[in-house]
């Protein structure tokens, strides 16, 4: 079939997971539509602190008002030079990489895969400012940006509520049923974009409260909605996991823009950690490829 990712697109509210569900409902609807949303999964105090710590860090940039994260002055996205200055000192923080390692978190992502979980050491931090329209996140799939097999699962957290203007997170539902998918080059945070075939219309999205959970298969073609507020920023963070021994491919075990950002390692984002429970966790682990 052509490639196209210009037809008309049929929004559906996400269909809504509880953890009191059993093993067995959740990981057939994971399976069925691929992905899971947990509203309200992650405690409101643990989403307000890493908040607040990522926006000090992208300070000058960005600051929280009550109302949520605001840009001050210049937008920018992902690999521009205010990016740059800021991701470090986000990527440093000891609250961002605990935040998915919780034993609730755990506890979740071994119940759906029946299998102890392994998680990415990269941990994502996403800052989508206003007047960036075109820079969002286009439609892909992670199998294909992380290289990963089918058992690996993206885990996105909304840190502060995001109604539809301020640039959701949008899946395509069923579509992790249909392979790895060709790829094109598109403008945007990680310039790539997949394939959508021209019978898949029907996108699952929701406007997120703060500590909403999503968990989408390594197919599941995903994106983000831009950011059409006149000030308010966007901020999420996400990971990936997958059973423990699945391969895991060498990129994913580098810090999230190690790749570009020079002295951004994990020797530098370690140094001022309190704790060194979680540091070089990943470095026995079986299966690199
Ligand atoms: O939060 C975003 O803007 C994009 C997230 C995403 O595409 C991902 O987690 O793979």
């Amino acid at each position: 079939m052509a490639a196209s990712n210009l037809q008309a697109e049929i929004n559906r509210d996400l269909v809504v997971s509880r953890p009191d569900e059993s093993d067995e409902t959740l990981r057939a609807r994971f399976a069925g539509y691929g992905y899971l949303y947990f509203p309200a999964l992650v405690a409101a105090g643990d989403c307000d602190a890493l908040l607040a710590d990522i926006v000090a860090e992208a300070d000058p940039h960005v600051t929280l008002a009550s109302d949520g994260p605001q840009l001050v002055g210049e937008p920018f996205f992902e690999t521009d030079p205010a990016w740059d200055a800021i991701y470090p000192g986000i990527q440093s923080l000891e609250g961002l990489h605990g935040f998915f390692h919780t034993l609730a978190m755990r506890e979740l992502q071994s119940r759906l895969l029946d299998a102890e979980p392994f998680v990415y050491p990269m941990k994502m931090a996403r800052i989508s400012t206003p007047r960036k329209i075109g820079c969002e996140t286009p439609p892909h799939q992670d199998a294909h940006s992380h290289q990963a097999g089918p058992t690996m699962a993206g885990l996105w957290v909304a840190l502060h509520d995001v109604p539809e203007e301020l640039g959701r997170l949008k899946l395509l539902a069923r579509s992790h049923t249909r392979g790895v998918r060709p790829v094109f080059q598109a403008d945007g945070v990680g310039g790539i974009q997949c394939e959508i075939y021209p019978d898949e219309t029907e996108w699952h999205v929701s406007d997120y409260g703060r500590g909403d959970v999503v968990i989408f298969h390594s197919c599941t073609v995903h994106k983000a909605e831009p950011n059409r507020t006149g000030n308010a920023v966007r901020v999420s963070v996400d990971t990936r996991y997958c059973d423990f021994g699945a391969p895991v491919f060498r990129t994913n075990i580098e810090p999230h823009h190690g790749w570009r950002i020079p002295g951004l390692d994990w020797e530098v984002i370690y140094r001022d950690w309190r704790s060194d429970a979680l540091q070089y966790y990943w470095q026995d682990y079986p299966a690199i490829t």
